[in-house]
């Protein structure tokens, strides 16, 4: 006994022991292994889960033997979802970088912080004339929209922006029946499509914002073919000091790439999801204006305040915890849009849809608004006696994704009468001008079929047409070539984030 407590207490004692002893603190621990039932809880997802593996397997195999032509969708790349699956995902950090409510957020400082960098730089901005959130990432773009709206209006003052069934988008607040929170807690007014020409009626805009006097206007779309006139709309809200909001949620990309005008030389602040033509992971950004405004008369300098506004509104106003992964991976994607690779990308997905409309008018459907200047098409079907619901049917039924659509003079937005398609997904996946004159055929071929389901139902209603289509053999083997022939062409062009080899279900 006293024999080792000599050798401890000399140990002890001895500096260059002392130094080993803290030196195998540090570094020469072994790795210690979890016990059984911790190792299965990080178990692989086919070990864990086969039942979601397999679901995401079958959707891979959607994802590459069908045609996706919703235009507010697109293909992520490999290196945005290696970032968005990563440990980010692990992290709270409410607040801001440098001023977080939780500690150890050092890395999620550096990749928000690069995130914001990028987007600035993604959109030719001066970091001292704006500002941009990427931790406006836990929603969608309504949460945006309405951040931006609780940011700089009070309750129940007055918003003006498209109609919801001329192109509009729900954040907007334009529906009529108030089931989105913007048209419940704000007044809006629309304006409105020239329905004899399918472009905005800028005039009558002006007309209506003289009446309604709005503190907002929105510029921006979610079924709008032609480019907007944001000197215009600039013009509108200078006279009614109103504050100028772009959404360009659908037309980031192609905005990014320079191949359409920016909505950044006009607008006081754009909101913008970060998952459609921009090609990043799920989320949404908002940018604002700061630094000098004017110089007011007394030859005092007023400057922008909505910096502080808008923050206070994402957090703790309406979001709490960001996701960081998708910040992660939006940064990944920012890189990307600065590169010659992206704009020609983007410069492809506008050459396609102009294709895919000439293809489309060649064919006898009318386009609203005549053809398109950005990624989508918006087709009016009532010319063809059939309306957009039950072409989707069909569409879906034959493996291709597209949305049906309210156009101008629909009274019912059960029953729209158009559909809404677009090219950014498609062009992801390598195909050019010939192949999408080829999915104008399917189309065609599509719409065809669903006006003979139609003849043949019972009734009028949507149940009626399913229900022709799914009991009438010979439509149903119209279906299964159609669908053969869909998959065939998709099939051969590569998927995008995962290799076909690797699929499940690769056949
Ligand atoms: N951004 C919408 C769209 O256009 O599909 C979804 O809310």
């Amino acid at each position: 006994m006293a024999m080792a407590l000599r050798r401890l207490t000399s140990t002890i004692n001895k500096p260059t022991s002392l130094y080993r002893l803290s030196s195998s603190l540090s570094a020469q621990h072994t790795h210690k292994s979890h016990p059984d039932w911790i190792k299965q809880l990080n178990d692989p997802l086919g070990v864990v889960d086969p039942e979601i593996e397999d679901i995401i397997e079958l959707e891979k195999a959607r994802q590459w033997k069908g045609l996706e032509l919703i235009p507010s969708e697109n293909f992520t790349s490999l290196s945005v979802m290696q970032a968005v699956g990563s440990v980010m995902t692990n992290k709270y950090s409410e607040g801001y970088p440098g001023a977080r409510y939780y500690g150890g957020n050092e890395y999620i400082d550096m990749a928000e912080t690069l995130c914001q960098k990028r987007a600035l730089e993604t959109f030719g901005l001066d970091p001292t004339q704006w500002g941009g959130f990427s931790t406006s990432v836990s929603g969608q773009l309504k949460p945006s929209n309405f951040q931006v709206y609780t940011a700089l209006l009070k309750p129940h003052e007055r918003i003006m922006a498209l109609d919801l069934p001329h192109g509009g988008h729900l954040s907007h607040g334009t529906d009529t029946k108030k089931i989105s929170a913007v048209s419940i807690f704000f007044e809006t007014m629309p304006y409105r499509l020239d329905e004899s020409t399918g472009y905005i009626d800028y005039d009558q805009m002006e007309k209506s914002a003289a009446l309604f006097r709005p503190k907002l206007i929105v510029a921006g779309a979610s079924a709008y073919a032609r480019l907007y006139d944001y000197a215009r709309i600039r013009k509108v809200c200078d006279k009614q000091k109103a504050v100028m909001l772009a959404d360009m949620a659908h037309i980031s990309g192609l905005v990014a790439a320079g191949v359409i005008p920016s909505p950044f030389d006009y607008a006081d602040v754009v909101t913008t999801t970060t998952h459609k033509s921009l090609r990043g992971p799920r989320g949404a950004m908002i940018f604002f204006r700061k630094g000098l405004k004017e110089i007011n008369k007394k030859g005092q300098e007023v400057l922008y305040d909505y910096e502080d506004k808008i923050n206070q509104a994402v957090f703790p106003g309406l979001q709490g915890g960001p996701h960081n992964h998708t910040i992660t991976g939006l940064a990944v994607a920012l890189k990307q849009a600065m590169t010659p690779e992206f704009k020609n990308y983007q410069k492809q997905v506008l050459s396609n849809s102009s294709t895919f409309a000439q293809s489309l008018l060649e064919k006898g459907y009318d386009l609203v608004s005549g053809g398109t200047e950005n990624h989508l098409v918006l087709v009016n079907l009532r010319n063809k006696g059939i309306d957009g619901s039950r072409v989707e049917k069909v569409l879906e039924s034959v493996h291709i994704a597209a949305n049906k659509n309210t156009v101008p003079g629909d009274v019912s937005a059960m029953v729209p009468g158009g559909i809404r398609m677009g090219t950014p997904a498609l062009t992801s996946r390598g195909f050019v001008e010939d192949d999408f004159k080829k999915v104008a055929e399917y189309f065609d071929a599509a719409v065809k079929i669903a006006l003979q389901i139609k003849e043949n139902s019972k009734g009028t209603k949507l149940k009626d047409f399913v229900e022709a289509m799914e009991s009438d053999s010979q439509v149903q083997s119209q279906i299964a070539d159609l669908r053969h022939d869909v998959e065939g062409y998709a099939k051969q062009f590569p998927t995008i984030g995962f290799e076909i080899e690797t699929m499940k279900y690769n056949k």
